[in-house]
């Protein structure tokens, strides 16, 4: 449901817009710019994608000890009842979005031959803190600027990257967006730009600051490697039993939880009691679709009283497969690895 679907943006939350005062302009490298009104956009062809949104910092307090405590501090920060929920992955939801094809937007205007990237924009604006992104501090503090990014042209033209203006079957609320947001299946949800107002279409890779001075993958801050995040990882999580449950009883108890992948459909959840010792195949709740997560379940006959360690790994449609460890990189951006869940059976 919409009011469970996490909330995250780096700026204040700007001033309602409503649609009859909403335009959104496209121009750059395009035949012809063109404004569009909120009626406009309705008079184009819908489409709706169900899929998983996963922040790139969904949790990153895994990833090490020593990050565990600052990302804690800065949970904390934004939602003071953070606190008991603190292992929790609390950055990612599932939905329903309603809207256009981006692509559809584009034609309206004509995209020229030589553009290569589509830079969206929204109508919050701000700074970025480089202490709080986890960044080497600066004597020169980062201009302000609206929050943006810019899509590689194959992305921004694939059918299921929309313009939304309904989550769940209703209008956008304010903090998700409204009146239209972007939405990018199986990217992390940095991408799905919110309070879009501008669509600058570029013949070079854009440079906005959230692409290259943050969510990307490096080995250190002075990395000269940078590699932009796209595709959301292949992940699973135990969702039941929880962590610190209470202890259990002997007998079935039925283990569960959700896989998603960035990259296609999951074929293969499997399951393990003993620390990945051994593994059992899970079973996938049908439908299952492309870019939504899939709900695993198997029942487990626990018959003898003890600690057991409960893992889960998913496999996707592209054959790539969880691992223990997340790929490590400097920012702690789309941990995947495999978080064991303990249960004590007496
Ligand atoms: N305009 C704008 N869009 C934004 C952001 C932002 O700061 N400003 N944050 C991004 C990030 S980091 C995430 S994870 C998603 C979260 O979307 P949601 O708040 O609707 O769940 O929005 C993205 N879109
Ligand atoms: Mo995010």
């Amino acid at each position: 449901p919409t009011p469970a679907s996490y909330v995250v943006q780096h700026f204040d939350v700007p001033a309602v817009v409503t649609p009859e005062d909403w335009q959104l302009t496209i121009s750059g490298h395009v035949k012809q710019p063109v404004t569009l009104t909120y009626n406009d956009l309705r008079e184009l062809p819908g489409r709706t994608v169900r899929m998983v949104m996963e922040c790139s910092g969904n949790d990153a307090q895994f990833f090490d000890a020593e990050y565990a405590e600052r990302f804690i501090g800065l949970m904390r920060y934004l939602d003071p009842a953070y606190e008991g929920k603190r292992w929790q992955g609390g950055l990612i939801s599932a939905g329903e979005f309603t809207g256009v094809p981006l692509a559809s937007v584009l034609e309206r205007a004509g995209v020229k031959p030589n553009a290569v990237n589509v830079r969206v924009e929204g109508t919050d604006h701000g700074a970025p803190d480089l202490v709080m992104h986890g960044l080497p501090p600066s004597d020169t503090p980062v201009p302000p600027f609206n929050y943006d990014k810019g899509l590689p042209m194959e992305k921004a033209l694939h059918p299921d990257t929309i313009l939304a203006w309904a989550q769940n079957g209703e209008a956008l609320d304010h903090v998700h967006g409204a009146p239209v947001r972007l939405v990018v299946p199986g990217w992390p949800g940095n991408w799905s730009v919110k309070w879009v107002q501008r669509i600058e279409v570029l013949d070079k890779p854009a440079t906005c600051w959230y692409q290259t001075e943050y969510y990307y993958y490096s080995q250190s801050p002075e990395d000269p490697q940078r590699e932009i995040i796209t595709t959301l990882p292949v992940k699973s999580i135990v969702t039941s039993p929880k962590d610190n449950n209470p202890t259990l009883s002997r007998g079935r108890h039925v283990l569960r939880g959700f896989a998603w992948s960035g990259a296609g459909l999951i074929t293969r959840v499997e399951v393990s009691v003993d620390d990945g010792k051994t593994w059992r195949a899970a079973q996938l709740d049908e439908p299952r679709e492309k870019w939504l997560w899939a709900r695993w379940s198997l029942p487990w006959d626990f018959t003898e009283p003890g600690t057991y360690s409960v893992l889960c790994r998913a496999t996707d449609e592209a054959g790539r497969v969880q691992s223990r460890e997340a790929r490590w990189n400097q920012l702690r951006k789309n941990f995947n690895g495999i978080v064991p869940v303990q249960v004590t059976i007496a």
